[in-house]
């Protein structure tokens, strides 16, 4: 027994190649058709190419990540139904092809979001962070959105105003840039403009119209997952709070709780991302991890130490505020539990998420942010290296 370990691998257009991903020691590839816009029919065909591509350098499709869900599906507007109509047959297509789980997220407008992807970190490599002060004053004073204080305390408002006023115009277009970068896996971003208009169609959308959305989709689509043998596995709001006003519904326990109690099935699963719980100031991640686990089916392994405030930094993955150590014994433990039970789902897919960016990998161009060769494959080994060492003191060993 082990964690199936995997590698996030952006397609051909990657800098990163599948030789590489193989001697990072990873067996499973979580991946998605990029190229396919958000909304349109994953085919076999598309899905096999794919698939062959990965097994043609002897590893294995491991996870889907994401297959995404169009804002209308969200907002329940417009084109939705034929959007969860098209949802249901990429799942059915990835079930004929083998593929068992399927990663997305339910966060409106904005997938990831820091407020600097280049943050020097202590021993020189580039990491990513998210300061409240640098949000809002994206928010008050660039975006300057509607009612925008209300969201925030008077020192907050404060800091930011500080904060703003000392921006230089690159700095204040960096800060917007980042804000905007869309989703991991494209290198586009929306303008300000068409930013003001994505957040506006959710103005009137509260979480708990939001959750019924998703409660909606999910009784549609789990359904057909499990004729699939498929495991869909929501990602939490990452940071897990609500932002520029939209609704967000996977940022606590207690959001997860509601989202797998309403449709109770296997097929209806969490990604346990330890860096998006971990980001929360009230959230216990050792927690979620020991209520959920028997309904989680995808890890994301990473780290961050934050403040007070809400603030953040994406740390060492083994030195952070979230104790890794326990998490992944208490998966280990639910991993010999589904063993022992014959669940068919014992892969248990666990990714690095997210590595600094290292000297090596500096000079390369088109590293996603959070998504460089050395950095993860340094993440990678140290958690190989402490999920070893839990198997081995548990005597878990097969
Ligand atoms: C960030 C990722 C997320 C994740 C999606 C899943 O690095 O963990 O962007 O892929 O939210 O749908």
């Amino acid at each position: 027994m082990a964690f199936e370990e995997t590698w996030r691998w952006f397609g051909p257009n990657d800098p990163i190649t599948l030789k590489e991903v193989k001697q990072t020691g990873a067996t499973g590839v979580v991946t998605a058709l990029h190229q396919i816009p958000v909304g349109e029919i994953w085919t076999v065909d598309e899905i096999s190419k794919r698939k062959m591509l990965i097994e043609s350098e002897g590893l294995k499709w491991s996870v889907v990540e994401s297959l995404p869900v169009h804002e209308d599906i969200k907002k329940r507007k417009g084109n939705y139904k034929k959007y969860i109509d098209n949802y249901k047959i990429s799942l059915q297509n990835l079930g004929k092809c083998g593929i068992d789980t399927v990663c997305y997220n339910f966060m409106p407008v904005l997938d990831w979001s820091r407020t600097d992807l280049e943050t020097i970190y202590e021993d020189g490599s580039i990491t990513s962070k998210f300061e409240i002060k640098a949000f809002a004053a994206f928010d008050l004073f660039i975006l300057k959105r509607k009612n925008a204080e209300k969201d925030y305390t008077e020192t907050q408002i404060k800091e930011a105003k500080d904060y703003f006023e000392k921006l230089n115009d690159f700095e204040k277009e960096k800060l917007t840039n980042t804000i905007l970068f869309a989703l991991p896996g494209s290198w586009e971003k929306y303008s300000l403009e068409q930013f003001k208009v994505l957040l506006n169609d959710y103005a009137d959308i509260t979480d708990n119209e939001l959750r019924n959305n998703l409660i909606e989709f999910l009784k549609e689509i789990i359904p057909v997952a499990e004729e699939s043998n498929i495991f869909m596995v929501i990602h939490p709001d990452d940071p897990p709070r609500s932002l520029l006003g939209l609704p967000r519904i996977v940022s606590t326990k207690n959001d997860v709780e509601k989202i797998l109690n309403a449709v109770d099935s296997f097929s209806n699963g969490l990604t346990l991302c330890t860096g998006s719980f971990g980001a929360g100031l009230n959230n216990n991640v050792i927690d979620i991890a020991n209520t959920f686990a028997s309904r989680i089916n995808f890890l994301h392994l990473r780290n961050v130490r934050k403040n007070p405030n809400g603030d953040f930094m994406e740390s060492d993955h083994l030195y952070g505020d979230v104790d890794l150590y326990q998490v992944m014994k208490i998966l280990l433990l639910e991993q010999k539990r589904r063993i022992e039970a014959g669940r068919k789902d014992i892969r248990m897919p666990m990714r690095p998420d997210h590595g600094r960016l290292m000297i090596p990998d500096q000079h390369k161009k088109g590293i996603y942010p959070g998504y460089s060769l050395f950095g993860r494959m340094r993440a990678l080994a140290e958690l190989r290296g402490l999920e070893l060492g839990i198997i081995n003191s548990l005597e878990l060993k097969t």
